[in-house]
């Protein structure tokens, strides 16, 4: 079988307040068709990509921002995304808000596959932001209000003849995030992100939220040796400027195709998952070369028993 994916990024422009979902999914659509004339088998849209961000709204009563989640997938609204996938046999990744019918709220990617079946679920275990409206921000970033963190782990899926593993932005930050999936053989990390270009919790030059998104996709590309498709929505939302940048990166760390605007587009790329392999047999063979018994205990590396919060916390 052959081991060429070719992957399309599809990067969201901005999805204003009021825009309905028969138009997000429209432009989604739009990107499905020009990821099948470009020979597409997998595509990867951005987290939350049917709405706005929401989490910048505060609502003091969280049901009122019930028209924000998805309650069942495909629903009524969605389903065409779903059979525009299937009719150019190309599987998916989609980030949404989940609300479960026992009232659970997660931040939620799904994986699809070429037939339009859903074959594996992620809920966002990172959760950045607030729960509580903070004055000093000139919008808010409520994911912690809006969402609980998620209960699945991180899952890796046989699809395409690979392993794909999937996240959702602010997990991208994170080691843990892909060496869990590689310890499970990912050779393809997925991860949607809406990352505003301003840091509102502290000062931080605006350049370094594009450096920071690339620099953490390349290097756990390389450490992990598989591909990673990060994919934004970007653009001005509603005043907000969220970055863009979407890309795909090869088990090297090097970006092999980048977006050039801030605006709905489609990168391809046609991927040799063999070439995950070559890091995984080789530096980062962790049969051979991975030394955990050798790690130390945080007692042995440091004197203290636990990290000092925790410490001071059980003083
Ligand atoms: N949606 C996100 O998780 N955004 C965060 C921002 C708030 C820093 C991110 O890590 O990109």
């Amino acid at each position: 079988m052959s081991r060429i994916v070719t992957i399309g990024a599809a990067q969201l422009g901005p999805i204003a307040p009021d825009e309905s979902r028969a138009s997000a999914v429209n432009r989604m659509i739009e990107l499905l068709k020009q990821a099948g004339d470009r020979g597409c088998n997998f595509v990867v849209f951005p987290e939350l990509a049917l709405t706005t961000f929401f989490p910048r709204y505060y609502e003091e009563d969280i049901s009122k921002m019930n028209h924000h989640y998805e309650r069942e997938m495909p629903s009524a609204e969605t389903r065409p995304l779903f059979e525009a996938a299937a009719e150019r046999g190309i599987g998916f990744y989609l980030g949404y808000a989940e609300l479960t019918p026992d009232g659970h709220r997660y931040n939620t990617a799904i994986l699809v596959d070429e037939t339009g079946k859903i074959t594996g679920k992620y809920r966002k275990v990172h959760l950045p932001g607030h729960s509580e409206y903070d004055p000093n921000r000139p919008w808010q970033h409520l994911e912690k209000r809006y969402f609980e963190p998620g209960d699945l782990g991180f899952g890796v899926w046989r699809q395409h003849g690979g392993i794909i593993g999937m996240a959702i932005c602010n997990d991208r930050r994170w080691p843990e995030t892909y060496r869990v999936m590689s310890l499970k053989g990912a050779e393809v990390i997925v991860l949607g992100y809406n990352t505003p270009d301003v840091n509102t919790s502290a000062f931080e030059p605006n350049h370094l939220r594009m450096f920071h998104n690339h620099l953490t996709m390349q290097a756990n590309a390389y450490m992990n040796s598989a591909f990673v498709v990060g994919v934004a929505k970007a653009g001005m939302e509603d005043g907000c400027m969220l970055i863009g940048g979407s890309c795909i990166i090869q088990p090297s760390g090097e970006i092999v195709s980048q977006v050039s605007s801030v605006d709905d587009e489609l990168i391809t790329y046609s991927a040799d998952l063999d070439l995950a392999k070559m890091g995984k047999e080789t530096v980062f063979n962790y049969a051979k070369h991975r030394r955990i018994e050798h790690y130390g205990t945080i007692t042995t590396q440091t004197g203290v028993e636990l990290p000092p919060e925790l410490s001071e916390a059980a003083e």
